[in-house]
């Protein structure tokens, strides 16, 4: 039986009454910022709790990261979104939704996913504002970033291919070309020319086609039209928003373990999706930024390649992935799947400073009879690991001391109230929370709006 314990009246009576009241509470007292950020290697589930969210604040931005994104979410009717630029708030018709300065921008993509929003019934003009200082990708940081991907053979980073690297390796040599650029056309011929012959140099790509700046030139002369209504000083919109007491959400892309600074590199993106990308991807003052939710999934998934203490090889993996539907939202890849990584957990809540988890996906592990906990890293001569290590060759002989917790074996995907979950569900939670420090407020039981507890 599900939810009976021989202590489960006592908790209803206690839990029951504190968890319905703090309800409505729980989202009024978040800080006028709020940023929502992954904790593990993405896909923790960011985007469903940033449309639940949506409702109650008037701006959600995302800060960093591209097209690589993919955020899925439900609509009232359980329509299925899938979004990888536009701001996981555009199903909330009050909502403004803002692509900062520290995105990098693939237009058609751009184009594409908001033509694909409003066939499906979703408004987006006037809803998004894209900033004049983020970055444009273009189709060539793709190609290079294919190219490089086969360059590394069997070192592969197991990107996207969505020119994430290339784009932001543009920026940072300082011939990138921002969105801004596009009301300047009499100047983007020869910008485009530069970021072209430095992006194609090193695979000598377009040695025999002289004529690509200027087709390039000509498409981006009819998406800078398309794009003119959308052009935003969102830095100054964002800024003054606050000065409003408007409240803004913050939708963080990828996770910390993928941060080009904090994740595993090189198996990392190239932005900054912990929190200190909040500040440099939308021009916000750190002071100004309340509260931080870190996303957790109640397992761990890892899409590409790199080191992956707790991955279940073989038949277990494969359970959990079929289990919780774990292929790529943007390019449908395998995702590989292991147990909780508390160690990764703490190092992710010690960098970003969560005030709060939501710990997502706990309906997938409802078959188990027994769920592993990741608690300590040893090595080889027995000692034990306090921090997530910087040393690709030490994670790689670590060795995962596991906790064993009994678990629920019943469906809890219909289950509203957290005194309602089972009693090991519960101590799972607890024992997360104890093993981490920070408060889970939120829990996932389903992919849907309304599959979500508040604790
Ligand atoms: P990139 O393309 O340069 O950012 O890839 C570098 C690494 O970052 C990982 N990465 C991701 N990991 C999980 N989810 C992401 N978004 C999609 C999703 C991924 C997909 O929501 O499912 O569809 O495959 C994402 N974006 C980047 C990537 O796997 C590399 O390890
Ligand atoms: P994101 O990149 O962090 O927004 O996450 P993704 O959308 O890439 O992947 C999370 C997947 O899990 C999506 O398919 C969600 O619909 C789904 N999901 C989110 N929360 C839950 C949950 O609590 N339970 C279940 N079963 N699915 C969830
Ligand atoms: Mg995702």
């Amino acid at each position: 039986i599900c939810s009976a314990d021989a202590n489960r009246g006592a908790t209803v009576i206690e839990q029951g009454v504190s968890y319905s009241a703090s309800v409505p509470s729980r989202i009024a007292s978040l800080g006028q910022v709020t940023g929502v950020l992954g904790c593990q290697w993405g896909d923790e589930g960011k985007g469903k709790l940033v449309d639940i969210l949506a409702k109650h604040f008037d701006v959600v931005a995302r800060c960093q990261g591209g097209a690589n994104a993919g955020h899925t979410i439900y609509n009232a009717e359980g329509k299925k979104f899938a979004l990888h630029l536009v701001p996981s708030g555009i199903l909330n018709e009050e909502t403004v939704c803002v692509i900062g300065n520290g995105v990098v921008v693939h237009l058609p993509s751009f184009f594409e996913e908001i033509d694909g929003l409003q066939s499906k019934g979703v408004s987006c003009e006037g809803r998004i504002l894209v900033s004049d200082r983020a970055h444009l990708l273009f189709d060539i940081h793709q190609v290079v970033d294919g190219l490089r991907e086969a360059e590394l053979a069997k070192s592969f980073i197991g990107t996207t291919g969505r020119g994430i690297g290339p784009a932001y390796s543009s920026k940072v040599l300082r011939n990138g070309i921002r969105v801004g650029d596009l009301r300047h056309m009499d100047k983007l011929r020869e910008k485009l020319e530069v970021l072209i012959s430095d992006a194609a140099a090193r695979f000598e790509l377009y040695k025999h086609q002289p004529d690509v700046p200027r087709q390039v030139f000509e498409d981006y002369r009819q998406y800078a039209k398309r794009l003119e209504p959308f052009i935003t000083d969102t830095v100054r919109y964002i800024n003054d928003a606050i000065s409003q007491k408007k409240r803004i959400l913050v939708e963080g892309g990828q996770a910390t373990m993928l941060d080009i600074d904090f994740g595993t590199y090189p198996f990392v993106t190239s932005s900054s999706p912990s929190a200190g990308g909040i500040c440099t991807g939308l021009g916000i003052a750190p002071r100004v930024v309340g509260d931080l939710i870190g996303v957790v999934k109640a397992y761990t998934t890892r899409v590409g390649s790199g080191p992956f203490p707790t991955e279940i090889l073989g038949e277990g993996g494969e359970l959990l992935r079929t289990a919780g539907q774990e292929f790529g939202t943007t390019t449908g890849r395998p995702r590989r799947c292991g147990w909780l990584d508390i160690v990764a957990l703490r190092y992710c809540c010690m960098i970003n400073g969560f005030s709060s988890l939501n710990l997502t996906k706990l309906d997938v592990l409802s078959e188990l009879p027994e769920i592993q906990l990741g608690v300590s890293y040893k090595q080889n001569d027995g000692t034990r690991i306090q921090s997530f290590p910087a040393d690709l060759s030490v994670l790689e002989q670590i060795q995962v001391e596991y906790e064993t917790m009994p678990g629920w074996q019943c469906d809890i995907s219909s289950i509203r109230e957290y005194s309602d979950l089972p009693k090991a569900a519960r101590n799972y939670v607890e024992r997360i929370e104890e093993l981490v420090g920070v408060p889970i407020h939120y829990i996932g039981v389903g992919p849907g709006r309304d599959a979500l507890i508040y604790k």
